[in-house]
């Protein structure tokens, strides 16, 4: 009995050992999971469900087949791909949740999020995050010709690479507070998140009590998860 967590594989065509590895994955390991949880950057880039790109298909079919064994699968968008929706979601059976969700597994308590929003050091991502959130302009992008999209895309994201190659580590990663305040507001003594691609299991203090945050590593060269049990939650690398 076991619930598995990942996050932040960026899919892409471009990195075809990283898909071999995530349907490896799929095929094995989660297959014997209660359920799966993907919190978010599962691709590089999302512009659009309607995106023909082959490789979508090939993950959807994947994780519809992990679902239709019985492994329900969940999603809670990234940074990458927060516009991915409902006609995905149908064609891959994956689940979409809400940007903060609070599970109980096996007797624990666990809040689980992708991460940025606890980057609050991070205020030119904050205000850029804003933006892009706004429903109308989500709903103006997602009308423009794919190729405009793309375009975008591409701009944005050698945009981000350009303000995070001038921001420091600190900067990037969670603010101590910001991750006492959330745990806090949801009464919980345990989370999991990625984004920061900093795998970790850090001890702090949160509602007067001993509490964790578990920090799931990207998939670059090997795997990571979590995997949370009855008696464990384990932080695990595995190769591809
Ligand atoms: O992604 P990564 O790892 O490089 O860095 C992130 C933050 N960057 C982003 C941007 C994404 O990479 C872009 C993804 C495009 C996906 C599809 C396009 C959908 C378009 C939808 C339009 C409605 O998330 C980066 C963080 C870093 O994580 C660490 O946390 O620092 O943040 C930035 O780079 C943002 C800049 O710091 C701030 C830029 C200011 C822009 C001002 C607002 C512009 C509004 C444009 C609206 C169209
Ligand atoms: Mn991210």
């Amino acid at each position: 009995m076991a619930t598995l967590f990942i996050a932040d594989l960026h899919l892409c065509t471009e990195e075809p050992a990283i898909t071999a590895g995530f349907l490896r994955f799929l095929a094995g390991d989660a297959r014997k999971a209660d359920a799966l949880y993907i919190l978010g950057d599962l691709f590089e880039a999302w512009i659009g469900d309607d995106d023909p790109v082959p490789l979508h298909r090939e993950i959807a079919a994947a994780i519809k087949s992990l679902v239709d064994a019985g492994v329900p699968c969940y999603f809670i968008h990234g940074n990458r791909d927060f516009l991915l929706g409902k006609r995905f979601a149908c064609e891959s059976g994956m689940i979409l949740l809400a940007e903060e969700n609070v599970l109980e597994l096996y007797g624990r308590k666990l809040l689980i999020l992708h991460g940025d929003t606890l980057c609050t050091d991070d205020t030119g991502y904050l205000a850029f995050r804003a933006k892009v959130h706004q429903p109308w302009l989500q709903k103006l992008f997602l009308a423009l010709p794919l190729f405009v999209r793309q375009r975008i895309a591409a701009k944005m994201r050698s945009n981000s690479k350009a303000a995070n190659s001038t921001k420091s580590l600190e900067i990037m990663d969670v603010n101590p507070q910001a991750v006492v305040n959330a745990m806090e507001r949801h009464r919980v003594q345990w989370l999991i998140h990625g984004h920061t691609h900093r795998p970790a299991v850090h001890q702090l203090t949160a509602n007067g009590e001993p509490a964790f945050r578990v920090v799931l590593g990207a998939w670059h060269s090997e795997g990571s998860m979590v995997k949370v049990t009855q008696d464990d939650v384990e932080l695990i690398y595995f190769p591809f």
